[in-house]
């Protein structure tokens, strides 16, 4: 009897998948791959449900003679271990990333005169209402939320993207890359104060309030499912604190990151040309210890930020505060630091690893901007935040086309190398 391998990536089985089974089974003896947690999150389908519970699904279907593990979107590992005579797909891969996935079966088949059957994608009002119910269902709050924590478990280096409006929520949550035969995207989006700042025109002084931080993220919410992670700046008042914390766990934020200064804060990338005041470990540590007191939920996570390496107050005060804010609560570090090269945020990790193995360890290279996601995880960095790049691509973009249009006193010059509107609309979803 011949055998039919098909991989399946979904929470939930709906009319087109059991049409898949039906066609299949008419080759052979089914094997239906489960698409593993890890693989599925570099795809952007983020599971709702347990790989284990998956399995089970798969298993109790009709037809399904026995249900593995593929552990990668490519399917090299699960075809040399069965050479199945036949790959099931749907035909709704034929574009996009999903087509680099299809060459690669069709060259691995060819290898030994495997076949693709393609069934045409069953499309109709009820899937497609189960399609949008599973993406819905990440966006919900108690998804959302705890999504981050998760993904620090689940990858090597969490990659996340700042977004300051619904477009560069949709940016972050859309951009997929194939590379060397792997899918890739960004996991988690940042809420960053000088963006959001800038693009309102103001100064990243903490002038911008937190209703109107809280509508930037309400904009990225409407549009997207990844987590979100906000810069709280210092976080303000403990008394406000508290506020916040049980705000931000509530619209489903997983994360927000608060930094240990006082006073009028100023953008950390300007270093020692401002003034500057770090606040007291103590008083920083009762502020985060307040944060964990009013928090409800284990999901959400309250992020210590440490300026030490910033204000030049030297790595023993960096180190130190770390262990101090760990102590009081805080579910993450993240160490900042303006120079260009990372060596003194290496030293940091490396320190704090020898102490400290579990706390995940955030950084933010913008100075530091030549070493690589890897390189940072090998020092035990858990999250990687690119925390301003889409921003400042976009300005001196805009600023250009202003100018060609004054200059030519038409649009046509600067037309030439837009996006066509069309392209930006297929970016957004319709109802
Ligand atoms: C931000 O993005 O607002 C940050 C990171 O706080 S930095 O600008 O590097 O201080
Ligand atoms: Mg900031």
């Amino acid at each position: 009897m011949k055998t039919v391998y098909t991989c399946f990536c979904t929470d939930v089985i709906h009319e087109g998948h059991l049409n898949i089974i039906g066609q299949a089974l008419k080759y052979g003896k089914l094997i239906v791959g489960a698409l593993s947690d890890r693989a599925l999150i570099r795809y952007n389908k983020f599971p709702t449900v347990s790989q284990e519970e998956r399995i089970a699904l798969y298993k109790k279907l009709d037809g399904v003679s026995s249900v593995i593990i593929q552990d990668s979107i490519m399917y090299n590992d699960v075809i040399s271990q069965f050479h199945p005579d036949y790959v099931v797909h749907g035909d709704n891969w034929k574009e996009g990333p999903e087509a680099a996935i299809r060459e690669n079966v069709i060259n691995l088949l060819k290898e030994y005169g495997g076949k693709l059957a393609e069934v045409p994608y069953t499309y109709n009002e009820k899937v497609k209402k189960i399609d949008a119910q599973l993406k819905e269902k990440l966006a919900m709050p108690e998804y959302r939320r705890k999504r981050l924590r998760q993904l620090v478990q689940m990858c090597p280096v969490v990659k996340v993207l700042e977004a300051h409006s619904g477009l560069t929520g949709l940016i972050a949550e859309k951009t997929v890359v194939e590379e060397n035969g792997r899918l890739d995207q960004f996991d988690a989006m940042w809420v960053s104060s000088l963006c959001d700042s800038t693009a309102k025109g103001k100064p990243d002084i903490e002038l911008v309030d937190m209703s109107s931080r809280l509508r930037t993220i309400d904009d990225i919410m409407e549009v997207t499912t990844k987590p979100i992670i906000l810069d709280g700046d210092t976080g303000g008042l403990a008394e406000h604190f508290v506020y916040n914390v049980r705000t931000l766990e509530r619209m489903g934020v997983s994360a927000v990151i608060i930094e240990d200064k006082t006073g009028l804060k100023k953008n950390s990338l300007f270093g020692t040309e401002v003034i500057q005041t770090q606040a007291s470990i103590e008083e920083f540590s009762d502020k985060i210890a307040a944060g964990k007191r009013a928090q409800l939920t284990d999901d959400f996570m309250i992020i210590a930020r440490i300026e030490s390496l910033i204000l030049d107050k030297g790595m023993e005060d960096a180190l130190k505060r770390a262990f101090a804010f760990v102590e009081a609560g805080a579910d993450g570090i993240m160490i900042h630091s303006r120079k260009k090269n990372p060596s003194e945020i290496l030293e940091f990790c490396d320190k704090f690893r020898e102490k400290d193995k579990n706390t995940p360890v955030v950084v933010v290279p913008t100075s530091f901007n030549a070493v690589t996601e890897n390189e940072l995880a090998l020092h035990g960095v858990n999250i990687v935040i690119y925390a301003n790049q889409l921003t400042r691509s976009a300005f001196p973009a805009m600023q250009q086309t202003a100018k060609e249009i004054l200059i030519h006193h038409r649009a046509k010059e600067a037309d030439d190398r837009l996006t066509s509107i069309k392209d930006i609309i297929t970016l957004i979803d319709e109802l």
